[in-house]
């Protein structure tokens, strides 16, 4: 039967182990004849008592054992509650918080393709253009003519003029068709987008301004070489678009002597945008000559709506201010000093020269809603 261990046992147990630590440290031999070496009944006295070996072991052996169930059940539970993603699941994921063009995250359908508004290749006349929703450009609507730079002419013939500036230098037109309702205009131009007098961008209108209306209505875009300075206070400017507007030669304007490239010469109606750097004021003048090709002094009331913006001089002009549609048109550019000295300006018109004649507008429309 095994002994109990007293209280006594344990204090010479506890003193044995010091003598030996010591014995151990200090290079001393212990004798087992030392009666501290033995424990009762002849234990060695460096063996831990058998009753608290047990408890040790289980202690240990229930640590060991709870760190393994951790180990194991962690394990277990990341299995289990948070399953690392796998590759499928993983696009699944990323599908579904980041869809992908012309797929539906929700449904899975596919969504329709977006298609990107018609431009006509230029940033800007893009804006102005888009501005108020004219889209759906394309080749069989518009009517695109490239001009020579370095070709700017005097009204005389064959004078090289002294201004050539760029911003008179004429490089392409753009002139397109435009069928619109009643809603679009008074969106546009009732004051809305492009309202008479605005800067930004320049919009200049007729002395007595008429309201636009539904219909037929022709764009014309002027292309210069250079940004249009639209309040300079060193040169004036007039930009004019000049048309056949009734289909009748005999009253078109005929050139005086010594003026052989007059630049309106065959035309009866004239827009002209005409700038004053003295005063600082922008205003479309508008010319119908009679019937025997002479010129009333007094601006007709219009429609016209003129925007410049960058190089870019554009024309709203409802057709309807014609006579006859499709009315052959002109555009030309100018610069002077305000007194129109031979000395000091310079212009260009579309084309080589303006004995050339005058060019055919689109006649198929392209609609547009303001609804
Ligand atoms: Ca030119
Ligand atoms: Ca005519």
């Amino acid at each position: 039967m095994r002994q109990r261990w007293t209280a006594t046992d344990v204090a010479r147990w506890l003193r044995r182990r010091r003598k030996k630590r010591i014995a151990l440290a200090t290079g001393q031999m212990v004798s087992p004849g030392d009666p501290d070496f033995y424990g009762p009944e002849g234990h060695r006295g460096d063996e831990f008592p058998a009753g608290g070996c047990l408890i040790a072991v289980i202690i240990i052996a229930v640590i060991i054992l709870g760190s393994c169930w951790v180990v194991f059940n962690d394990g277990e539970a990341e299995i289990i509650g948070s399953p690392p993603p796998t590759s499928a699941s993983s696009s699944s994921s990323s599908s579904s918080s980041s869809s992908s063009p012309g797929s539906d995250a929700t449904t899975g359908t596919e969504a329709p393709p977006v298609t990107p508004p018609p431009t006509t290749g230029d940033p800007v006349l893009d804006d102005v253009l888009q501005a108020i929703g004219l889209g759906g450009l394309d080749s069989t609507e518009k009517r695109e003519l490239s001009d020579l730079v370095g070709d700017l002419i005097d009204s005389l013939l064959g004078v090289s003029p002294p201004y050539q500036g760029a911003d008179v230098e004429i490089k392409r037109t753009i002139a397109i068709l435009f069928e619109v309702d009643h809603v679009f205009q008074l969106n546009a131009f009732g004051n809305t987008v492009y309202p008479c007098g605005d800067t930004n961008p320049l919009v200049v209108c007729a002395n007595e301004v008429l309201e636009m209306p539904a219909g037929e209505m022709l764009v014309v875009a002027v292309e210069m070489a250079t940004d249009i300075p639209t309040a300079s206070t060193e040169r004036s400017y007039i930009y004019s678009i000049v048309f056949d507007s009734d289909g009748d030669g005999a009253n078109d304007w005929v050139f005086n002597p010594p003026f052989e490239w007059d630049y309106f010469q065959g035309a009866d109606r004239w827009y002209q945008a005409v700038y004053d750097h003295a005063t600082g004021t922008w205003l479309v003048d508008l010319t119908q000559l009679t019937a025997d090709g002479s010129f009333p002094q007094a601006s007709e009331a219009s429609a016209v709506r003129l925007v410049i913006d960058g190089p870019w001089v554009v024309w709203f002009i409802p057709t309807s201010e014609f006579g006859v549609y499709p009315a052959p048109f002109r555009v030309t550019a100018f610069g002077h000093d305000g007194f129109f000295s031979e000395a000091s300006r310079g212009g260009d018109v579309m084309g080589a020269d303006p004995t050339e004649p005058l060019v055919d507008p689109p006649t198929e429309p392209a609609f547009v809603s303001g609804d």
